[in-house]
């Protein structure tokens, strides 16, 4: 199942055309022509899709997209939304320097990813390393007209966070 996930994650973000697949402008694609370009089953596409940890996925009138984490370019359509005050970031300490510079950038991605929780970022930064988490000061950053959207998932997203409005938590 987890194999079959970071499959599906893989093609519905990032590499579509690698198995054949093409996304419409929102990321979505039929469940039946995607199941059958990764030659499994759409039951075993659903499964993963409701046992996955994060919900990574959405399945919405017989079509699936990723619901965060594209670099392929698609528009989520997802409204503007009012952030808490404090968001968190997950990151490691050699990313440091250049983030307190420049800011938290999308790098590879849409967005920059962002979360309601510590512990959620504590996961997100131990991805690589021994996690570092970084407060982001979702109401200054409002209130200076920054557009945060919240994914089906429950990420935050943004696209970019100015160093000013960032601290180590
Ligand atoms: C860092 C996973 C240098 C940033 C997670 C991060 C998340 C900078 C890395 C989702 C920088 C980008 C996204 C700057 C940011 N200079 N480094 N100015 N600005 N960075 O993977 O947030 O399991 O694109 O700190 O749970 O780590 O795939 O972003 O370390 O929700 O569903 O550059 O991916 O979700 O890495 O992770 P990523 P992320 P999934």
């Amino acid at each position: 199942m987890i194999r079959l996930s970071k499959r599906m994650s893989k093609h519905l973000r990032h590499a579509p055309g690698e198995v054949g697949l093409t996304l419409d402008p929102a990321g979505w694609v039929e469940l039946d022509e995607f199941a059958r370009a990764l030659r499994v089953t759409t039951d075993q596409v659903l499964e993963v899709v409701a046992a996955n940890d994060k919900q990574r996925f959405a399945v919405v009138d017989g079509r699936i997209r990723a619901s965060q984490g594209h670099t392929v370019d698609v528009a989520l359509d997802l409204p503007v939304a009012e952030p808490p005050p404090v968001l968190f970031h997950g990151t490691v300490a050699r990313f440091l320097p250049d983030i307190l510079r420049d800011g938290l950038r999308p790098m590879r991605r849409h967005d920059v990813h962002l979360s309601a929780t510590v512990e959620t970022a504590v996961r997100v930064g131990a991805r690589r390393g021994k996690p570092v988490v970084l407060e982001v000061d979702a109401a200054a950053m409002s209130a200076a007209g920054h557009e945060f959207r919240l994914s089906a998932n429950g990420v935050w997203l943004t696209a970019a966070v100015p160093p000013n409005h960032l601290r180590e938590h």
